[in-house]
């Protein structure tokens, strides 16, 4: 993954964000050009596995256990029903699953070996596995790449500066930290951040600055708009014009030439022409299916019709990297075999005790 050396500098990147509108599209779709087959997009669904109470404050998030947002709570979903979920996503042409957990970090427990499960199956299936689960240690991620996962999501969000009006229960360090153990365990790297949360364009560029001083910026970078939930510290923000997207999309693009960039949370409030423009300004992905994590998204059937249109289509599965093998987990086979032991230990008690049954009789 390399930058632009073009535009490595803060003043670059303004100088660059605040172009005519047109021009900066055209270059952006230059050098999407370059780099990537502009026909094909990638369709990521998400699946929120464990939904709200999480203990952080993070100000635009309807899942902090803090705000009111009338939010439908519910804890881990079973490994089955992710599966299910998995393979509809996959018959409606996503070839990526991010799976995201309401939590501040990974804890060693049960949940989190549901989470490895969960990775296995979906891996097997045939698709990219993404997670997306909070804060996690080097050894945690390790586990989940030897489960098979393709991708970690962690998002800095926002610049340096601006991340202490944001949220007060983490340090952005912290961040930087979990993203560094994901790619040390060999696990790309999803990382971006929200525009529309009262951030200046420096706080936008600044988040782009945080991903240049990287050694290896992300592979792929989500540009999400705020959705501006009720009940949220940032409740009342007004809507950015779909413009600042197709700017932030683009300036993203032309940054980090050969990461994948992704239009994500906002697109309900885009026009086809304004996520046209983000396609020609370099977007090679999108969160599709009806649901984000807890708000809502285009249908499948939308951007079906928006794919015709514009003449897109879906990308496969790998075509950035190598399918993850799935390694037999520690942990789980484990339990697996304590188990099978139980069933066999209820078994033989069961025909004993059928033999004095019949002794008596
Ligand atoms: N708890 C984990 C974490 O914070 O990394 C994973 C889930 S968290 C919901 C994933 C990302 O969703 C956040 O980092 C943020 O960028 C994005 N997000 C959350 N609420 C949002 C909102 N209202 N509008 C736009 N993006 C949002
Ligand atoms: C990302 O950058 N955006 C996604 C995904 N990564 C996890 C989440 C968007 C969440 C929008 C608000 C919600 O639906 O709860
Ligand atoms: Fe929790 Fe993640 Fe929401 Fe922050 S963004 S409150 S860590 S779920």
């Amino acid at each position: 993954m390399k930058v632009n050396p073009a535009y490595s500098t803060k003043e670059q990147l303004i100088e660059l964000y605040n172009k005519p509108l047109l021009e900066l599209v055209f270059e952006a779709a230059s050098i999407h050009r370059q780099f990537h087959n502009p026909r094909e997009v990638q369709m990521s669904s998400l699946l929120s596995i464990k939904t709200g109470g999480c203990s952080e404050d993070c100000g635009y998030c309807p899942q902090a256990a803090r705000y009111n947002t009338g939010l439908d709570a519910h804890k881990l979903m079973s490994v089955e029903s992710v599966i299910e979920q998995a393979k509809n996503a996959k018959a409606n042409g996503s070839s990526r699953l991010c799976m995201g957990a309401a939590w501040r970090e990974v804890r060693d427990n049960k949940d989190f070996d549901s989470v490895v499960e969960m990775v296995q199956e979906v891996n097997n299936l045939g698709m990219e596995v993404c997670c997306t689960l909070g804060m996690m240690n080097e050894d945690q991620a390790k586990r989940l790449k030897n489960a098979g996962l393709f991708a970690y999501n962690h998002n800095l969000d926002t610049s340096k500066d601006y991340y202490k009006d944001i949220i007060s229960t983490r340090e952005y360090e912290d961040r930087l930290q979990t993203i560094e153990n994901a790619r040390k365990a060999g696990i790309t790297v999803c990382s971006g951040g929200i525009i529309g949360m009262g951030e200046a364009v420096e706080d936008r560029v600044g988040l782009l600055m945080s991903y240049m001083e990287m050694e290896t910026p992300p592979n792929s970078i989500p540009i999400n708009a705020l959705v501006a939930v009720e009940g949220t510290p940032l409740e009342d923000q007004k809507p950015i014009e779909q413009w600042e997207l197709i700017r932030m999309v683009a300036t993203t693009r032309i940054a980090f030439p050969e990461s994948i960039v992704r239009l994500s949370a906002g697109r309900t409030k885009m026009s086809l022409e304004g996520q046209a423009l983000c396609f020609l300004a370099g977007a090679g992905s999108i969160f599709a299916g009806d649901k984000l994590l807890t708000t809502p998204n285009p249908e499948f059937n939308e951007d079906k019709e928006m794919f015709d249109i514009l003449g897109l289509n879906p990308k496969k599965a790998f075509t950035e990297g190598e399918q993850p093998t799935t390694y037999p987990d520690e942990v789980l086979e484990k339990k697996k075999k304590a188990a099978e032991l139980r069933a066999q230990q209820l078994d033989e008690g069961s025909k004993n005790f059928q033999a004095r049954k019949i002794t008596i009789e």
